[in-house]
């Protein structure tokens, strides 16, 4: 049995039409610049961001750690919300290769405000660290798939660059916001300086973010790409899969985020989980399972059992992660399997 994967969508397999796009693909060498594919991956990522180039990194982090050091001088504070992306999951990348620190502001649902923000900037003086970066995650992951009202993303950008601060979007899976609020990208990320979308997540394709902004910071960019190792010659294969994602999976989102809603209302109903339904706007099940008495690992262990594979993300929560390699019954099935595991 064909195991049901809700882990992430990171787990969405390459579709036929990305497999053929990648044995056809014309490459060359991409430090020379001379890989065609990936030229044009970066010039229609560029187009969709609505910036002025698009550097193709291998990965969402290095794509995120060359925006904070592009944005950054060593030394300065990146301010984002306490279950950032960037804060819990990459290593202390801000730190080890930007020589920043974190100012962690802990939020309800993972969306900061600019009031927020602003009272969190430091001035320069004989004791701070001076504030060089917001960062701001749409959609946020670990706060399940929350999604920035287009207001408040600008009031951030707005206020950060009147202060003469730069704002980097981690826009991993700013194609479910798009989807969800019926925006662009390009509306999307216009008031950030930078922005970064993973084409592997939601998009499916095997591997490979996008990193946009103006061309003179792509072009430093690149060179930062190559210090982190990410010089990858003949990567045209790769950014073919990127191609197919980006004309064929947006309009697929929204299915997606339908399964989700219907995995959290299914879950709202099981005893000792607690969820509200009306948050999910996106892809990710964010749901607390504390008064079940199991631990998450324990309800993780029994859902494998049943063939399906759904990981805590902390002691009292759990993440589910719709994709287009989860179809509506086996989001069906996963309910169940869940019912059965915590009344076990
Ligand atoms: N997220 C992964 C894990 O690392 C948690 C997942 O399964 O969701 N920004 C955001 C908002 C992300 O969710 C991720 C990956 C990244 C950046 C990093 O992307 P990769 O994994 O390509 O380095």
């Amino acid at each position: 049995m064909k195991a049901i994967d809700l882990r992430s969508d990171t787990v969405t397999k390459p579709t036929p039409a990305m497999r053929r796009a990648m044995m056809e693909a014309e490459v060359g060498d991409d430090v020379y610049g001379e890989d065609p594919t990936v030229n044009r991956l970066e010039r229609r990522a560029a187009e969709i961001a609505g910036k002025e180039a698009a550097l193709f990194v291998p990965t969402g982090t290095m794509g995120n750690t060359i925006a904070v050091k592009l944005l950054t001088e060593h030394g300065q504070e990146v301010i984002c919300d306490s279950r950032a992306h960037l804060l819990d999951y990459e290593l202390s990348m801000v730190a080890w290769f930007s020589g920043c620190v974190v100012r962690a502001i802990p939020t309800a649902d993972g969306i900061l405000s600019w009031d927020e923000v602003r009272r969190q900037i430091r001035a320069v003086n004989p004791y701070s660290a001076p504030t060089g970066l917001v960062a701001i995650e749409n959609t946020h992951n670990m706060h399940g798939g929350t999604v920035y009202p287009i207001q408040t993303i600008r009031e951030i950008c707005d206020g950060a660059h009147e202060r003469g601060l730069k704002v980097h979007m981690d826009g991993a899976r700013i194609f479910n916001a798009a989807a969800a609020t019926g925006l662009p990208v390009s509306e999307i990320a216009a008031a950030a300086d930078t922005v970064m979308f993973c084409l592997s997540k939601a998009l499916g394709a095997p591997a490979g973010s996008m990193l946009a902004g103006p061309a003179a910071l792509m072009a430093k960019g690149r060179l930062y790409r190559k210090r982190l190792g990410g010089g990858m010659r003949q990567v045209g294969v790769l950014a073919a899969a990127g191609l197919v994602a980006l004309e064929e999976t947006p309009a697929l989102l929204a299915q997606d985020h339908a399964n989700a809603r219907f995995l959290a209302e299914g879950l709202a109903r099981i005893p000792g989980i607690a969820i509200d339904p009306g948050k999910v706007a996106t892809n990710i099940v964010v749901f607390d399972v504390a008064a079940t008495n199991l631990a998450p690992v324990e309800i993780s262990a029994r859902l494998k059992q049943s063939g399906v594979l759904l990981n805590p993300i902390n002691e009292r929560q759990m993440r589910a992660v719709t994709h287009y390699d989860v179809a509506r019954a086996a989001c069906q099935q996963a309910l169940e399997a869940l019912a059965e595991a915590v009344t076990r």
